[in-house]
């Protein structure tokens, strides 16, 4: 690939509700701009950006996947994300490391859906500028105007057709463009634009929607509107200024339509993305730190140093190359960079641009632009890279803290290690998904947005040889006490001739405040229990700790005392004190008031306003505490304490209760009582879980 300069260069994501249409646009693009010869089909093996094994059972989009286009001499990166609500974590990524401005596609039949809500938010919060594309106008009971209602309504008063459908549904056939008042028509295979004498029919309705968005780009700039106001009119010249510096400010959002199954439409929203969307260096300097950690700055200009950010891996398995966003600098193959995340030597071998998994090298790329690495050591996405000489490092990015939760377990067993390492490279790719290992339980628990996004994670360890068996994880309960006893004997001695084993101790046990742990307390007089000897008491009432006395779970929030002991001179020594120890402690411990910790999550719901009694409800049914509401836009977001065990379905719960229009996060918060009739049930499961052991 030839080098492209910044000011030639546009990084536009396509965003959408899942099926909206983003990669059948993308896909499209490259067939018009000739950057392939046949039609990629979406979420098929013949598909550019949707080429992993997994995309193409689901026929969706599962991760981001980039490829590019030359398009009026200028380089559009095509940036195609998922729409599905399990993987937006790459959409949110890809928006706010690569992308300069957005396209968010609307499926006309469907207008606006959760998850274009949600893209839409994050776009507003990260500042790009963007445009509409109401897509499915071939689509039965596609009709524009209903549409665009919906999108001023839901989305922004701002949006403003610059186009307007010819024909309707099945009968759909071009496009009448409200600037030109020209209308086209796309032949041989949709890659040819023709223009043609607007329909008669057409022409009154075409000049009253030209007025209104002049009027609408006028009102986004004092001087235009002084003059249209004053000569009702306004030069081409003038328009596309004014439409470019609308666009930029978010003050007019352009809604165009098409069919990108029908490869209808194409061609004016690529011409609108190479002449109004910004280049990398009309966007903002992005901030970050030098090695000092002073804050400094870094704009897409060339003759600054290098600096880079990765924006996703993909390959992982087979040979790994990072999506790289250059944020600063020009990059040139062969060279030494260096990871100022991890403080560590990297080297930029071969630069490639990326048509999906197809790649084609490249010397040299300017700032701005968009490249393959391959082979980097220590890079993962979201690390930054920069020259060696200068300093840069962007803040890290912030996940979302995972919602579900499963224990994974290998259907062969001798499967572990190579489990550890297959989702050691899943990971790589896809930094949504969280591995973590029970302290108590030792399960390899897979964490991750929702049900599909573990359930696709199954299929690629599949894909990579290896079954595994999912189970809900194991609550990691606590052991304690409420009551406090005292003088409890410990005693071990066993006679089988020759030298035989004795210890005795004298225990006072009482509860600590939750949180604290334990302590030990050594209040023996008079060496009843000889020095050495203590360490070993101690050692097996630790041991019993972490075994559990009443149900199998760690033992939390005590303090025990020794406050006497025997001993024999021949026969004691520290084995023999360890399983005193132990058994004095189980002893004190079954009668201090035993009791059970269950750990409580801290939950954050949001959710439009209509589903509130519903939610609140439900709260209530699992056990829980509502924390407190605010209103946040045109939803609400309500915090409240739930314990673990009511939370381990709530993904899919919150879904049917809101038709997929509620969201929520998780995250440990304290440990608190389990009520005694639910205590009951899991000491009883632990028993019987003890006699088939
Ligand atoms: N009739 C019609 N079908 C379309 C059009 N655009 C896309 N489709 C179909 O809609 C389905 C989804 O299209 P995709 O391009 O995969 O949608 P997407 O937005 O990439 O979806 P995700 O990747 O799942 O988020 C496919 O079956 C397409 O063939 C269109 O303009 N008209
Ligand atoms: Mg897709």
């Amino acid at each position: 690939m030839k080098r492209y300069e910044t000011k030639d260069i546009r990084n536009v994501v396509f965003v959408a509700h899942g099926g909206a249409g983003k990669t059948s646009l993308a896909e499209a693009f490259l067939y018009d701009a000739r950057a392939v010869t046949r039609l990629g089909v979406p979420g098929t093996d013949a598909s550019n950006f949707d080429y992993e094994p997994e995309e193409v059972k689901h026929h969706a989009t599962l991760q981001t996947s980039i490829g590019y286009v030359e398009w009026q001499k200028k380089k559009i990166n095509i940036l195609d994300t998922p729409g599905d609500q399990n993987f937006l974590v790459d959409t949110k990524i890809t928006m706010q490391v690569a992308a300069d401005a957005v396209v968010v596609v609307v499926s006309c039949p469907d207008g606006v859906q959760v998850v274009t809500d949600k893209v839409w938010q994050l776009s507003d919060e990260l500042g790009l500028p963007r445009a509409i594309f109401v897509n499915k106008m071939d689509r039965e009971r596609a009709d524009f105007d209903t549409c665009v209602a919906d999108i001023k309504k839901s989305l922004s008063e701002k949006a403003s057709p610059i186009q307007l459908p010819i024909g309707k549904e099945g009968a759909f056939e071009g496009i009448m463009d409200l600037l030109s008042l020209k209308a086209f028509r796309f032949v041989e295979e949709g890659t040819v634009m023709q223009s043609y004498d607007l329909p008669s029919g057409l022409a009154e309705t075409a000049r009253k929607a030209r007025e209104k968005l002049i009027e609408d780009i006028a009102s986004s700039d004092d001087v235009l509107l002084e003059k249209y106001l004053g000569t009702g009119e306004l030069s081409d010249e003038e328009i596309q200024r004014g439409l470019a510096k609308a666009f930029l400010s978010g003050g007019l959002i352009p809604v165009l339509c098409g069919s990108a199954g029908r490869n209808i439409g194409m061609q004016p929203l690529m011409d609108l993305i190479a002449n109004t969307f910004p280049a990398p260096d009309q966007r903002p300097a992005r901030p970050g730190v030098d090695d000092k950690g002073h804050a400094i700055e870094r704009s897409a200009r060339d003759e600054q140093p290098f600096a880079g950010r990765v924006f996703k891996t993909i390959g992982a398995d087979i040979g790994k190359i990072s999506l790289v966003r250059v944020l600063s600098g020009k990059l040139t193959a062969d060279s030494n960079v260096v990871n100022s995340s991890k403080d560590h030597a990297e080297r930029a071998g071969a630069l490639y641009a990326l048509i999906g998994k197809k790649r084609e090298t490249v010397s040299e790329v300017a700032a701005g632009d968009i490249i393959g690495l391959a082979k980097l050591k220590v890079t993962k996405t979201g690390d930054t890279l920069c020259d060696e000489k200068s300093f840069f490092r962007r803040p890290d990015l912030d996940l979302p803290q995972p919602v579900i939760k499963y224990a994974v377990q290998p259907k062969s067993k001798g499967d572990e290690d190579k489990l550890g390492a297959k989702l050691h490279d899943i990971q790589d790719e896809d930094i949504a998904l969280r591995v973590e290992r029970d302290r108590t339980s030792k399960e390899i628990l897979l964490c991750g947005m929702g049900q599909s996004h573990i359930e696709v994670t199954v299929e690629k360890l599949r894909r990579l040889g290896i079954e595994v068996t999912l189970a809900l994880p194991k609550i990691p309960y606590l052991e304690t006490i409420k009551g406090r006893v005292q003088n409890v004997e410990g005693k071990h001695k066993k006679q089988t001739g020759g030298k035989g084993q004795f210890g005795v101790c004298y225990l006072h046990l009482e509860p600590l405040a939750r949180g604290t742990g334990f302590e030990f307390v050594d209040a023996i007089v008079g060496g009843a229990i000889p020095r050495q000897f203590l360490p070993a008491v101690e050692k097996g009432i630790r041991d019993r700790m972490t075994k559990g006395v009443i149900a199998g779970y760690p033992v939390t929030d005590v303090k025990v005392t020794v406050i006497d002991g025997k001993y024999h001179d021949v026969d004691s020594d520290s084995r023999s004190f360890e399983i005193a120890g132990s058994k004095g402690f189980q002893a004190a411990f079954k009668s201090a008031k035993p009791l059970l910790l269950e750990p409580v999550m801290e939950v954050e719901i949001t959710c439009p306003e209509e589903y509130m009694g519903d939610i609140m409800g439900d709260i209530n049914s699992r056990r829980g505490r509502v924390l407190g509401m605010e209103s946040k836009g045109k939803n609400q977001v309500i915090k409240a304490h739930i314990p673990m065990s009511e939370t381990l379905k709530y993904s899919a719960d919150l879904r049917s209760m809101t038709g997929g229009r509620g969201s929520f996060s998780l995250a440990f918060s304290h440990y608190d009582e389990l009520p005694s009739h639910l205590a009951d049930k899991v000491i009883a499961e632990a028993k019987l879980q003890e006699e088939e052991d």
